[in-house]
């Protein structure tokens, strides 16, 4: 009988180290590794685990910031065959003490900075063994850099298979607990391939720079699988990314791919500082995922730039992006068209195809898809169909095969029988030029019937004063007559998920 044997390891590094041993992978602020350094300290690394008595399927959780350590620790743990579980670093101590112990994980990696938020609770994680501090040195606590001078330097990667989990990564999701979500060994040069280099065509030339962190799926392709996959180099910021400290490292770093979210893209545009000459001069393209990208902000950065931003959209459970805009297939407002190596379909609430042009919820079908969810074998079983996974997201195709987005399914509603997708309305008064962002939630009037509320956060120096009725004619002449806000809260914010998704619950009334 033959398995599959395949540790991801060997291909995105030690293949990459063979050929590519002195060029630097990963630079951040202090350091620069090099594809033969992270060969080496992921050997140490996978030699640290080992000698902690890790064993291979056990879990550990990575709750660090973007520097030269995460790619270490992620790749020594999965040479180890050790399944690290990557913590997204924005949240808080109860969210942790969750993770924590749904995980079980034995060891904790978390940066000296994020040590006060999990202090609290780490004498109460049976499971956990170990915590090793990155960075900075913690008084009481084992030092990475320590841990990893004392480890010996040759270690036999552990022989996984193709199917065996290989990292986890937790969903959020805008309501109940984050969700592990298990990824299997394959998946990371899947994506690599179909995306990174399918849709981006990424090269060996390129240098990359993703605002989104390595803790999200999005970031974790952008910034670490499909540069290595390409044997390119990855500029890390461990910082928050405000549209100053990104536009300071594309100035200083010059990438030719930069990876940002709606949001960042939107306020880099509005930030006195965006000008071409504090850009990068070697920019290529530019990628947006996470949430919908209006149509106007790319086509204002097209303009300030001269390089398209290509909107996608991925998921955790699909590990990165499956339907994208492409370089040479691109239509601001959509989400283009499917990436190789994946299938779409549109359902009705029947299961039903829907029928040309009607919303219908996109169900997706590629090998990048996860295992299924930690310990949730409902939710599992509501997501994961066989080979086809439910994205929750509501979209129409139009007759040039493009996909348009009309929000989640959870958050459609009707006014007047009428479908109105809030996402819809949101871009509508998005597109106003006193307006930042805005979620538009269903509420009831009087008679009980449900219309359109918005809560618009305005652009500074933008007075709300008689901007009501402005607002309402240029959503009725943007989207249609029905789907204008019969309410407008002005607000300071939006209430959003750590990954920056619109908790539109929490507005609702
Ligand atoms: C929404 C989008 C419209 C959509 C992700 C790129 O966002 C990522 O993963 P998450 O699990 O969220 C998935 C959900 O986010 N979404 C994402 N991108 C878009 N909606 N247009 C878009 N371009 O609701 C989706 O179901 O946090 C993004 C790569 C990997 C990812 N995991």
């Amino acid at each position: 009988m033959t398995t599959d044997t395949y540790n991801a390891v060997t291909e995105f590094v030690d293949r990459q180290a063979a050929s590519l041993g002195d060029k630097p992978a990963f630079i951040d602020a202090d350091r620069t590794l090099t594809y033969g350094d992270l060969a080496a300290r992921s050997r140490r690394l996978a030699n640290v685990l080992s000698d902690l008595e890790i064993g291979r399927e056990a879990r550990i959780a990575v709750l660090m910031l973007d520097t030269v350590d995460w790619p270490v620790v992620f790749w020594g743990a999965i040479r180890a065959g050790v399944v690290p579980v990557a913590f997204n670093t924005l949240l808080n101590t109860e969210q942790y003490r969750y993770m924590l112990s749904d995980s079980r994980a034995e060891a904790l990696f978390v940066s000296a900075q994020l040590l006060d938020t999990v202090r609290p609770i780490l004498d109460e994680l049976p499971e956990l063994r170990q915590v090793i501090v990155t960075g900075n040195e913690a008084a009481g606590f084992a030092s990475l850099d320590e841990l990893l001078k004392a480890a010996g330097d040759s270690f036999e990667t552990v022989e996984t298979v193709a199917d065996e989990e290989a990292f986890w990564l937790y969903s959020s999701g805008s309501t109940g607990s984050p969700k592990g979500v298990r990824h299997v060994h394959s998946s990371l040069m899947y994506t690599a391939q179909n995306y990174g280099q399918g849709v981006l065509g990424m090269t060996a030339d390129d240098v990359v720079f993703s605002a989104a962190k390595l803790f999200f799926a999005y970031g974790l392709g952008n910034a670490l699988t499909f540069p290595m996959a390409a044997g390119a180099t990855t500029i890390l910021y461990p910082g928050r990314p405000t549209p100053e400290a990104v536009f300071n490292v594309l100035k200083t770093h010059n990438p030719t791919l930069y990876f940002g979210v709606p949001t960042l893209y939107a306020a880099m545009l509005a930030d006195p500082g965006c000008t071409p000459d504090n850009g990068s001069n070697a920019l290529r393209l530019c990628v947006s995922a996470g949430e919908a990208l209006p149509a106007e902000v790319g086509m204002a950065w097209k303009e300030r730039f001269g390089v398209d931003i290509l909107d996608g959209i991925g998921s955790t459970e699909m590990l990165h992006i499956f339907l994208s805009n492409r370089p040479d297939k691109l239509r601001y407002g959509t989400s283009g068209v499917a990436c190789p190596g994946y299938e779409l379909r549109l359902v009705d609430e029947n299961g039903n195809e829907a029928a040309g042009g009607e919303i219908g919820e996109l169900l997706v079908k590629g090998d990048s898809a996860a295992n299924g969810y930690w310990n949730k074998r409902k939710k599992s079983r509501a997501t994961f169909e066989g080979l086809w996974t439910r994205t929750g997201d509501k979209y129409t195709r139009d007759g040039d095969g493009f996909y348009h987005y009309c929000g989640r399914t959870d958050d459609m509603f009707k006014v007047s029988g009428i479908w109105v997708s809030p996402f819809e309305v949101e871009q509508a008064l998005a597109s106003h030029d006193a307006v930042i962002e805005a979620a538009v939630v269903a509420r009831e009037d009087d008679e009980g019937l449900v219309k359109p509320q918005a809560f618009v956060v305005l652009k500074p120096g933008c007075s709300d004063d008689g901007l009501y009725d402005v607002l309402k004619e240029h959503v009725k002449a943007a989207v249609g007559p029905w789907k204008y806000p019969r309410w407008i809260d002005f607000v300071d914010d939006l209430p959003k998920t750590a990954t920056g998704k619109i908790q539109r619950f929490k507005l609702r009334g």
